[in-house]
């Protein structure tokens, strides 16, 4: 409180001392409940077309940001959209969408490109979040490995959320977590990228667990 300082100035007490006092007095901002909403980071990850740029829509409580390009026959060789026909666009950049959780929880959504060819900019996107989001489709599990190893070596909490395509087969959360040696921490969900209350559920999931992987 910035009374204590002055007091403790005028003591003539050393700055190390009023460090610690400092640390002990709660400000009135941390427990004032009508201070200024925290706004928080999340990065939502994954393969080519598994539901990024959808799953940023459906919650985004503002028009989100896309960076969708047409696809055209020069990417055919390198894009693979087999599994998801109906596609016509693609992620060029990201997607940003916002989401307000409870009062004062604003999550700011960044949608990563999926192409391996724009990976250069996950960096820039990971600076301070607090967690993300790890897509998976069930049909091309391993298109979501570089994901995980990307935010296992830098650790940042993660979920895993996979997106359940109609029509393809339904896995259990476990056997998901096995066949992608997932640690038994990390949270492992199924869900749909395009219903509402799914997508807010995976991402208090996140919060939650992220919270949990905080420094005591
Ligand atoms: N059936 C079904 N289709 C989905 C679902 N989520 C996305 N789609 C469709 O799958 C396609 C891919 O979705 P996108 O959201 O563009 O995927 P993306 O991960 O952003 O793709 P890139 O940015 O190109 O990597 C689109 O045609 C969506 O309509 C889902 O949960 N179920
Ligand atoms: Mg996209």
């Amino acid at each position: 409180m910035a009374f204590a300082v002055s007091d403790a100035a005028n003591a003539g007490v050393s700055d190390a001392v009023v460090s610690d006092a400092e640390e002990e007095v709660l400000r009135p901002w941390q427990t004032d409940r009508n201070r200024a909403p925290v706004a928080t980071k999340i990065l939502v990850a994954g393969g080519f077309g598994v539901g990024k740029t959808t799953l940023v829509g459906t919650v985004s409580e503002i028009k989100p940001l896309e960076t969708e390009a047409l696809m055209t026959q020069a990417s055919a060789d390198t894009d693979d959209i087999t599994a998801t026909p109906g596609k016509t666009t693609t992620t060029v950049a990201m997607d940003f969408g916002r989401i307000t959780l409870d009062d004062d929880l604003v999550l700011y959504l960044f949608g990563t490109p999926g192409q391996q060819r724009f990976w250069f900019m996950w960096d820039d996107l990971a600076r301070g979040a607090v967690g993300a989001v790890v897509l998976a489709d069930t049909r091309r599990l391993k298109d979501c490995w570089p994901a995980l190893d990307y935010f296992e070596s830098c650790g940042l909490p993660y979920v895993v959320a996979v997106n359940h395509f109609d029509g393809s087969e339904r896995f259990e959360p476990e056997d998901v977590r096995e066949a992608l040696s997932i640690p038994s921490a990390v949270p492992v969900m199924i869900m749909d990228a395009r219903s509402r209350i799914a997508v807010i559920e995976t991402l208090l999931a996140l919060v939650g667990h992220a919270i949990e992987a905080l420094p005591e």
